[in-house]
């Protein structure tokens, strides 16, 4: 399997994130990206090549343009007002304020366009938000081209981004935007299945309406866990999109009998849906050892993951999304690939 990679994540360093009531640094670190980057060597994966460069259009087919146009703007208008250290948002239009009046000035924005203080920007982060756009469009047209399935390491993440609102550590959603793509090339319905241990909110938000893409999503229950206000197994779609999307909540401490059988839920109901390409937002945070999260699963349970995602014999895009076990989410990611190539 080939594996779409750029060297441009790593300008997103040094970016804060609020925790326990203190500003730390982020968890979402380049350290991750290289440590699947180095695994996929050292397993014999594939070739990893650079991505090509995609225009920002296929972003503003799932995202509002205001909100993409935004996003490279950050950092100039931050150092315009004098600023060096990382941005945080800290105001939202929550119920009873105006979501739809555009402030100005930065730091109303960066609020407007967040939903909580988990996208913050350094000098880099643009480029590498562009980077990871680049990588998923970039590996989904090797999949489009033919090949069985492809690996788009994208970083930062992109599953919690929604229409018009990063957050999560989310920027542009590279799976989302990789599903419209598949459409605009010719494919009649795409399924997402999105296995990080985090509901995908946004990429939920993004599709609710639509039946041309069925989302389909395994994490802790969000009555407990992050993102907290969305991810809940009555959410079933709305209007054209009813019964197109399909929650499994699952409580801490979930270990791999009760995800398996999820996952092979799912697996029906995706493989009922007869579509023409899977995009898998491929999250590791399940893991036992996983320092923000609540899930049991060991490391010899994702290659079981790729078998069974092999197993829906359908053209496959893997994006990366989370996985907070440095040392270990190099293994557990490209397990999944592993499993799925032998399966
Ligand atoms: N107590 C992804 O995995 N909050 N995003 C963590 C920990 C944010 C995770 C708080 C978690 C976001 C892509
Ligand atoms: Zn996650």
């Amino acid at each position: 399997m080939r594996t779409i990679f750029s060297p441009k994540h790593a300008g997103h360093a040094g970016h804060l994130e609020l925790i326990s009531g203190k500003l730390v640094s982020g968890f979402e670190k380049p350290e991750r990206a290289q440590f699947i980057r180095a695994r996929i060597d050292e397993v014999g994966l594939g070739p990893v090549d650079e991505p090509e460069s995609h225009d920002l259009s296929h972003a503003c087919r799932v995202h509002r343009a205001d909100f993409i146009d935004f996003l490279p703007q950050v950092w100039p208008m931050w150092e315009a007002s004098g600023r060096t250290m990382p941005t945080l948002p800290f105001a939202f239009p929550t119920r009873g304020l105006r979501g739809d009046k555009r402030p100005e000035g930065i730091d109303a924005l960066l609020g407007f366009y967040a939903f909580d203080a988990g996208a913050s920007f350094v000098a880099g982060t643009w480029e590498a938000v562009k980077s990871s756009y680049d990588t998923a469009l970039t590996a989904a047209a090797l999949v489009q081209d033919g090949a069985r399935a492809a690996f788009a390491l994208c970083r930062p993440p992109g599953h919690h981004a929604g229409t018009s609102f990063m957050g999560g550590y989310c920027y542009i959603n590279n799976a989302a935007v990789a599903c419209q793509w598949f459409r605009d090339k010719g494919a009649a319905r795409v399924a997402v299945l999105d296995v990080d241990y985090h509901h995908g909110n946004g990429t939920q938000e993004i599709f609710y309406e639509r039946s041309d893409v069925a989302v389909f999503n395994l994490h802790a229950d969000p009555m407990v866990e992050f993102p907290y206000f969305l991810g809940h197994a009555e959410e079933r779609g709305a209007g054209e999109g009813e019964g197109f999307n399909h929650n499994y909540p699952m409580p801490f401490g979930t270990g791999w009998e009760a995800w398996s059988a999820s996952l092979e839920d799912a697996c029906q109901k995706l493989a009922a849906y007869r579509p023409d390409v899977v995009v898998v937002s491929l999250g590791v945070d399940t893991f036992e050892k996983d320092p923000i999260s609540q899930f049991k699963l060991k490391s010899e349970h994702y290659p079981r993951i790729g078998a069974r995602i092999a197993a829906l014999g359908l053209p496959s895009l893997f994006v990366m999304e989370g996985g907070y076990a440095v040392a270990e989410i190099g293994v557990n990611a490209v397990g999944v690939l592993t499993g799925f190539e032998e399966a």
